[in-house]
């Protein structure tokens, strides 16, 4: 057995006006309730640090205040040190703003003794670059950020881990690019508005959606699933809350009841994984890549080989 106690660190609203170091406290409140609940990683939301800024539409430079230029930074390394202190992991997303002057929605890994392991940028960028009048509220993600380009795993907590935000948690290949790698836990922060103006008939499966694909990309590709949100009405835009731990039989073995600050604890054997990978889903034994190359050449529309 390789057990594993895991914590999703759901959070409610984060208001514009409030400073780093308010959230931070929050965020080391909820590191405190999962530790003492013997979680050796706590898993935070999508964009953390500040309020979900792309629901507004403004030039870069007026946003800058939103991005973090370095991490840890003066306001969050006190984060790194407690996490220390107290011997637990965490994940931590946030908008980042490269020396480069490059813009990522990136999720950071950080292990037990304060070290990063790894940093992911979000692939699927969802929503419009410039202002849309017609809209309720703007998603401008695609205005302030570049999309990352790769679904990296990296061997941790004793086991194969990964990430994904948000919008990424909705497609296929964002699970079985991972669970290709082997991955064992996969962890998914997320902001999303229960209100889709594209196509408001979603509205209602918003929580039914948000379950499908993450208890779906969990048990196709034999891996847990940390799906955490920043959830409840933040600067008047109502978003899901609804966080989950899911096993790799797709059921959800810990969830929030609130959409507000609050932590779901879940004691995860990384071994289980096998339950599934060395069974229905064995890829080395079952996948049939030559059919998907098949697929391609008759419709033109190739897939990267890493990919099929
Ligand atoms: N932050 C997100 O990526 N939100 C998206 C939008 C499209 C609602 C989501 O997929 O939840």
């Amino acid at each position: 057995m390789r057990l594993l106690t895991v914590a999703a660190a759901q959070m409610g609203p984060i208001a514009a006006d409030e400073g780093r170091e308010a959230v931070v406290d929050r965020l080391l409140a909820l590191m405190d309730i999962a530790s003492e609940r013997g979680a050796e990683l706590v898993v935070y939301p999508e964009l953390a640090l500040t309020t979900f800024f792309p629901r507004w539409h403004m030039e870069l430079s007026e946003a800058n205040h939103y991005y973090e230029t370095e991490m840890p930074g003066p306001a969050t390394k006190v984060l790194f040190d407690e996490a220390k202190r107290l011997g637990i992991g965490f994940c931590l997303g946030y908008a980042s703003l490269t020396a480069e002057g490059r813009r990522f929605n990136v999720y950071h890994l950080v292990d037990k003794t304060g070290e990063t392991v790894g940093i992911f940028q979000k692939v699927h960028i969802p929503g419009h670059d410039e202002y849309e009048s017609w809209r309720e509220f703007q998603h401008a993600e695609r205005h302030y950020f570049e999309p990352g380009d790769d679904f990296p795993v990296w061997r941790a907590f004793d086991g194969i881990v990964g990430m994904a935000i948000c919008n990424d948690r909705r497609w296929p290949e964002t699970y079985r690019v991972m669970g290709m790698q082997g991955a064992e836990l996969i962890l998914i922060g997320y902001n999303t508005p229960l209100h889709y103006d594209p196509d408001p008939t979603q509205n209602a499966l918003a929580g039914f959606h948000n379950a499908l694909v993450m208890q779906s990309g969990a048990y196709q590709n034999g891996a847990f699933v940390v799906g955490v949100a920043k959830g409840g009405i933040e600067e008047g835009v109502d978003s899901l809350a609804q966080s989950m731990i899911v096993a790799p039989s797709g059921q959800i073995i810990a969830q929030c009841i609130t959409t507000g600050d609050e932590v779901a604890v879940a004691t995860i054997d990384l071994d289980f994984t096998k339950t599934y990978k060395h069974t229905l889903f064995d890829f080395a034994k079952y996948r049939v890549p030559d059919a998907y190359r098949r697929i391609t050449e008759q419709t033109g529309v190739e897939l990267p080989p890493e990919k099929i």
